[in-house]
């Protein structure tokens, strides 16, 4: 079974390396490492090649979502990883999540709220906008789902090269998570650790990027099974 990363970086020089030195630590035998920057203004492509990584450049800037896109499109492990690149979920805590793949698994979604969100690592408004809009999620998908939004998981590498994903900003992982659930793959979550930036800033604009999430999950909703 092959196992890749497929990390989705925007201006994050201050912590890429560091994140890249914990999964190589913890999974030395991956198959694939792919960066995806787009278009960064700092050192992170640079770097990210320092650290192993296969790099897909994009420019100018387009969005976490867009970007997962074109490194999924690139990727062809059995499995893949997916983590951020801002020091805030711990690679230490990845084989964690493999341990729990299995044939009729397609999703190990790391839950920060079944967790631990340490302090700081998010801001008390994201963090009202997170839990309600999980809970309308879990409501109109009828699953017990406790992080919607959730950045660290496991996929299987198939089924989501095989999904059609029209995301461009932060509604990436609610399509993903939506669409898994239709596929008729089991959907699992644990527990995992959830820190603060290590460095650098985020792009996520709250009610810009909101909103775009509940829009996605109503038409995932309508969407036809
Ligand atoms: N390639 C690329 N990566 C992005 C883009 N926006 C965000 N990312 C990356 O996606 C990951 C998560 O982005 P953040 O902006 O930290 O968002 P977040 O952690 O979900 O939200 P916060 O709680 O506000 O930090 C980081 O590794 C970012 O570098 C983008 O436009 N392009
Ligand atoms: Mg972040």
């Amino acid at each position: 079974m092959s196992l890749g990363v497929v990390m989705a970086a925007h201006n994050e020089a201050g912590s890429i390396a560091a994140v890249l030195q914990g999964i190589r630590d913890t999974v030395p035998d991956l198959d694939e490492l792919i960066v995806i920057d787009d278009g960064s203004t700092d050192d992170t492509a640079a770097l990210a090649e320092a650290g192993g990584a296969t790099v897909i450049r994009i420019t100018p800037n387009g969005g976490k979502g867009a970007a997962m896109r074109r490194g999924i499109a690139a990727s062809t492990s059995d499995w893949l990883i997916f983590l951020d690149a801002d020091g805030q979920d711990d690679p230490a805590e990845i084989p964690t999540l493999l341990e729990h793949r299995a044939e009729d698994v397609g999703l190990i979604n790391g839950s920060r709220f079944k967790g631990d969100l340490r302090p700081g690592s998010i801001h008390p408004a994201n963090r009202v906008g997170n839990v309600t809009l999980t809970k309308l999620f879990a409501l109109l998908f009828g699953q017990a789902i406790t992080d919607s939004q959730a950045g660290f998981r496991i996929l299987r590498g198939e089924l989501i090269r095989g999904i059609d994903l029209r995301c461009v900003e932060y509604e990436f992982e609610t399509e993903v998570l939506a669409r898994v659930l239709r596929s008729g793959y089991r959907v699992l979550e644990i527990p995992v650790t959830r820190y603060p930036r290590s460095a650098g800033r985020t792009d996520f604009r709250r009610v810009r990027n909101g909103l775009r999430i509940l829009g996605t999950m109503l038409r995932e909703r309508a969407r036809p099974a």
